[in-house]
């Protein structure tokens, strides 16, 4: 038995197939506005199915079972893509497509840009529940599907990246001032992001 097949059992390879179908569309959109409009949805993307042990250490974490059924319909998060944006306005635009493309519902919604997390993290978040012509874990065929979308721009997200492998370093000597001093970088990030999307719409309206 694969590593992959260990929680998400005989459902692993439609997991993968509805990423992918997922990640086509996003894509087709994005060179659709490039030929359209001159320019792009989004500067990349990210994506994947959660790893085995990365979905049984989520589980853990809810004190959830660790079943089939727990990782692809209580935790929503088995397939994941993020969206990175140039601008903070696109990520707006983003956020309009996925909740218009067809078959898909929107299930919850977090503007973790309008209200920031304590700690400074920025990003908007999409649960998201469509049909896809696979077996589900109830046995439905087409099947229920959830994924989780996150939106955000080149700043923040370099920002979330270093922040997440720092919070696995455990010795470090002083972490409130980190905290503080992590809090301050994205809250100077976020300021650029602001001047940037301005001199964008000062072009813009020169154009
Ligand atoms: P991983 O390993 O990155 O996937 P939920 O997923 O809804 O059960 P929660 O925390 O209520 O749990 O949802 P939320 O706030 O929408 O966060 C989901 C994901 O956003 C996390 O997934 C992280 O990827 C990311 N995230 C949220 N808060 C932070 C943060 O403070 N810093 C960073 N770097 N990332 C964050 P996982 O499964 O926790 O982790």
């Amino acid at each position: 038995m694969d590593s992959a097949s260990t929680i998400y059992g005989k459902y692993a390879p439609a997991l993968q197939a509805v990423l992918e179908d997922l990640v086509g569309r996003i894509q087709a959109y994005n060179e659709k506005e490039k030929n359209e409009n001159g320019e792009m949805a989004y500067e990349h993307l990210i994506y994947r199915v959660k790893s085995p042990d990365s979905m049984k250490e989520k589980c853990g974490r809810k004190a959830l079972p660790c079943t089939a059924y727990t990782a692809l319909r209580e935790v929503r998060d088995s397939i994941g893509i993020r969206i990175v944006c140039r601008f903070i306005d696109d990520i707006y635009v983003n956020v309009n497509y996925i909740k218009a493309m067809t078959g898909c519902r929107v299930i919850e919604e977090k503007d973790y840009i309008k209200n920031v997390k304590p700690n400074g993290y920025r990003s908007y978040h999409l649960i998201i529940e469509f049909e896809a012509p696979y077996e589900d874990v109830t046995g439905a065929r087409p099947g229920h599907f959830f994924a989780e979308i996150q939106i955000r721009t080149i700043a923040m997200d370099s920002w979330a990246s270093l922040e997440h492998q720092l919070k696995y370093k455990h010795d470090i000597k002083n972490p409130e001032m980190i905290v503080r001093e992590l809090k301050r970088c994205a809250d100077e990030l976020a300021a650029c992001d602001v001047s940037m999307q301005t001199i964008r719409d000062l072009l813009r309206t020169e154009q």
